[in-house]
This record gives C-alpha cells, structure tokens and sequence, in this order.
C-alpha cells in the first residue's frame, strides 16, 4: 500500500511552483506591451485512479512511476498561435531552473485520434525539509483551438473507453480538421488581430488612468 499523499506532495508543490513561474512569464510579456505567445496557463496533479489506470496500462510498475510516468505533474500552456508554440518551446529550452529531458512534437506528426500538440518533458528540482527531489513534469503546449479539440475528445474518450461508435469517430476526425483550419485561418489573419488587441489593451490602459 503506496502512501500517496508523501508520494504526491513534491508533485504537487512542483504543479503550484511552476503554475506560478509559468504564468509570471506571460505577466512579462504584459508589462512589455508586446504580444503574449502565453494565453492561459493551467496545472494539475494527475488523480490517484488516473496513475493506478495508466501503470496497469503500460504495465509500469508502482515502484518505478517517478521514472516511469512523466506526467503525473502536469501543466498546460495554451496559445493564440501555431507560431507562438515554437516560441514558448524556445523560451522554456532558454530557461535554467529545469532541465528539458524530452520533447514530442504531436504538431508536425499529430496523433491518428486527431490530437495535436506539443509535450515537453522536463526534470524538475523541488526542494524539500529532506533535501532536493527532481522530478519529471510533463508541458504540454497547444493553441486554443487545439485544445478545444483535445478537451472534448478527452471527456468522450472518458465516457466511450477509447471505443467510440464508428459516426462520433467521424465527427471527432472532421472537428480536429476543423481545428486545424481554424488555426490555419487565424494564422492568416494575425497581424490584423495582434493590430486590435493592442488597440484594445492601449484604449484599456487608458479608461483606467
Ligand atoms: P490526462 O491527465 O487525463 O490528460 P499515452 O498516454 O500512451 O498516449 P504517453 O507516453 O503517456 O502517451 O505520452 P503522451 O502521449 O505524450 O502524453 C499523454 C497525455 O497527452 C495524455 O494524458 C493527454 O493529456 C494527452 N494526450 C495524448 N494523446 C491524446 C489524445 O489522443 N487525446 C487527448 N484528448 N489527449 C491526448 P492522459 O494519460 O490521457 O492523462
């Protein structure tokens, strides 16, 4: 018998840190006035039934999960753009408080479910009363649109089992080719949206003086 909580505590404290480091580097971008590749930025520590599911899955076994599971810490950063994607993976490869161990690129080789996005795996020092802990943290990063797509197929996924009746199949591929043009489409037409959001912060700032 695992006792979770001590074996959860440095993933969580891992979550909570870089929520905040995450989120301050889009506070950066603010402050800048320049566009912001960072949307939203959210975090979770994977439930206890979602880990013992998995590691029977991939047969890990419990002992071997903190080099095993990568994402039992998780974070989400999500985008306006496919460019700004690349951006933050740069700006994560810049960073010097993690070391990146993996990357999967599910955007320029997306999944046969229709899923895109990019996941970067890093180790991750937590400092705890025993000392430094390093563990892995899996980010994944996806425009808005992906992640429409990715939370639907999620919750379905949740209900059907992976099994999904043949005409939900079919609706699921044609809303990720959507997604996809949606993407395509905003990508197209970036500078006249980048021109209104900046309109709209100035005028913003401005009602606030
Ligand atoms: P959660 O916490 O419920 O999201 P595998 O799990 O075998 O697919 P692996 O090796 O763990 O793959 O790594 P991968 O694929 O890089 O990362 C797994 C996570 O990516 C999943 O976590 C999802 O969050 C996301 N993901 C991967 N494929 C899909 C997909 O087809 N649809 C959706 N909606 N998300 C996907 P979990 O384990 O599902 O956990």
């Amino acid at each position: 018998m695992k006792n979770w909580d001590q074996f959860l505590a440095p993933y969580k404290q891992a979550v909570e840190e870089l929520k905040i480091k995450l989120k301050g580097m889009r506070k950066q971008f603010e402050q800048d006035a320049t566009h912001s590749p960072i949307e939203f930025v959210t975090g979770r520590v994977k439930p206890i039934a979602s880990i013992l599911d998995k590691a029977n899955q991939k047969g890990i076994p419990l002992d071997k999960l903190v080099t095993e599971m990568q994402d039992i810490a998780g974070l989400r950063m999500m985008c306006q753009f496919v460019d700004d994607i690349k951006m933050v993976v740069e700006l994560l490869r810049n960073r010097n408080d993690f070391e990146i161990v993996e990357e999967r690129d599910y955007i320029s080789h997306k999944k046969v479910s229709g899923y895109r996005s990019y996941h970067v795996v890093i180790r991750y020092p937590v400092q705890t009363i025993k000392g430094e802990k390093k563990i892995l943290v899996e980010i994944q990063i996806r425009t808005l649109a992906m992640n429409f797509w990715a939370t639907i197929e999620h919750s379905l996924n949740y209900k059907y089992k992976g099994q999904f009746p043949e005409d939900i199949q079919m609706r699921l591929q044609r809303a990720a080719e959507a997604a996809f043009r949606l993407d395509e489409e905003m990508s197209l037409i970036r500078g006249e949206i980048q021109d209104a959001q900046a309109f709209f912060t100035r005028n913003k700032e401005h009602q606030q003086e």
